[in-house]
């Protein structure tokens, strides 16, 4: 990965010259939320790490509603030490910066791309980024994962939070038990967007060639989690209390991320193979920070929506699902989405509209395991393009989430996190099923 700051962001670095500490922002469009997140990091700079030399950098995707202005304009550091009492033996620089974009492609992983290149040029011990629309951040989450950086001699951090049953589907229904049936460690939110990096690791990411679009996107986060752990980094998570943010319904806004975070994994497992075929069941991550009681916002998603994306998939995508999937798993999947149709179908032709029932609609955890493993596999083998995989495998993602949420609906957060788990355990148990299958596409 060659190095490709710009002149003017070269100039900006050189004005700062070194650091050791580094919190790195994304953002786009972010100008109603990114000052709470600026004045938190500087604050958690300032506050814990007063002898360091630290630099808040916000790399901004050129956006047109201000974003720049307000993280330049928002409460400068002697505010900060005034409201903290502190007096910082060093002053925070703070740099606000559009971003180039990589190969025409800009989104967040192009921006912590950048990121990372000033990082390194700086030669910071400890980057923290931190994503622009959250709401919960406070001073300590910069402590929380800086800290086992700092202090610990970990090189990767993941956050730990409590989100609402209802959000962070992607994570829940693939990245998490994916991640941990592959490389056979419990990190609850591979692509959280909060993390805490080292200088090496940081260096090693940089020393990566294989790229692509999706990663200058949304598949930027499980592409760091991931390489971290296939370059035999310490990772270890940091508990962060609740996450909340600009909400997200998975049916109407979730799937060009999707599609975006899948097509990273298909490749990613396909690269790293000789990391996890050998790797059964897994193991805790260690967990960095106090324990945090807090419950997130409610989060309304349209669950009957994701039943209709899912039946309408069976037409759009059959076709595709009868190349990619195992035969087995693909009667089992053309049953679910007729199963979806049906329960939609209640729903709306009943006089009075009446929610959905948990009972309406169920997709196994086995079946689910199986599709996930079967595209894995279908990628190895090339029977479509990661692309048109990822496409096919949408409407069933859906169908899943529909599946999960409606179960979960009546429960406890503890009671949907034990279904998230129950999940996981899934995944774990079919791996010998991809494995066996994954060593057959290898044979002539
Ligand atoms: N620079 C840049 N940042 C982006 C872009 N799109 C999103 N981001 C930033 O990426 C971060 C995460 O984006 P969100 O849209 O909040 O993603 P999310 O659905 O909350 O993702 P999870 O936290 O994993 O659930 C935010 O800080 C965004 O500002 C983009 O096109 N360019
Ligand atoms: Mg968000």
């Amino acid at each position: 990965m060659p190095s490709s700051l710009p002149p003017a962001l070269r100039d900006a670095v050189d004005r700062v010259g070194r650091a050791d500490i580094m919190v790195g922002i994304p953002s786009f469009r972010n100008a109603a939320t990114i000052g709470h997140v600026a004045r938190a990091a500087q604050a958690g700079l300032v506050q814990y790490f007063p002898d360091l030399r630290p630099v808040l950098v916000n790399a901004d995707a050129g956006s047109p509603d201000g974003t720049q202005r307000v993280v330049v304009e928002t409460e400068p550091p002697d505010y900060v030490e005034r409201i903290l009492l502190v007096r910082p033996r060093n002053r925070l620089e703070r740099i606000s910066l559009t971003y180039p974009e990589i190969d025409g492609v800009g989104g967040k992983g192009a921006a912590l791309r950048t990121l990372f290149e000033i990082a390194r040029a700086l030669e910071v011990q400890a980057l923290v980024v931190v994503d622009s629309d959250l709401r919960s951040i406070g001073p300590e989450w910069i402590e929380l994962l800086a800290g086992p950086v700092l202090k610990g001699g970990f090189d990767f951090v993941a956050p730990l939070y409590a989100r609402h049953r209802n959000d962070g589907t992607i994570t829940n229904t693939v990245t998490y038990p994916l991640t941990r049936a592959l490389y056979g460690l419990r990190i609850r939110q591979p692509i959280g967007g909060d993390f805490g990096v080292s200088g090496d690791l940081v260096a090693h990411y940089l020393a990566q060639d294989d790229w692509t679009p999706e990663i200058s996107r949304f598949g930027i986060d499980i592409w760091m989690t991931t390489t971290a752990i296939t370059g035999g980094f310490a990772v270890c998570q940091a508990r962060l209390g609740a996450k909340v943010h600009d909400p997200k319904d998975p049916g109407a806004d979730l799937g060009p991320m999707f599609s975006q975070v899948l097509g990273t994994i298909l490749r990613l497992t396909e690269r790293h193979a000789d990391r996890w075929l050998q790797v059964r069941g897994s193991h805790e991550v260690p967990a960095y920070g106090f324990e945090r009681i807090a419950e997130p916002p409610p989060l309304e998603v349209d669950v009957l929506r994701l039943l209709d994306e899912f039946h309408q998939g069976r037409l759009a995508q059959g076709e595709q699902w009868d190349r990619m999937l195992a035969p087995d798993t693909a009667g089992l999947v053309c049953e679910l989405a007729a199963d979806a149709g049906r329960a939609a179908d209640r729903t709306a032709r009943a006089d009075a509209p009446h929610p959905l029932e948990p009972g309406a609609f169920a997709f196994p955890d086995e079946a689910w395991a199986r599709v996930v493993y079967d595209v894995c596999v279908a990628a190895r083998r090339h029977v479509l393009s990661v692309d048109r995989l990822v496409a096919a495998l949408v409407p069933l993602y859906f169908g899943r989430v529909a599946g999960l949420l409606l179960e979960v609906r009546d429960l406890s957060s503890e009671g949907a996190e034990a279904v998230v788990e129950r999940q996981a355990r899934a995944f774990e148990l079919a791996k010998p099923y991809l494995v066996s299958r994954w060593d057959e596409a290898a044979r002539p």
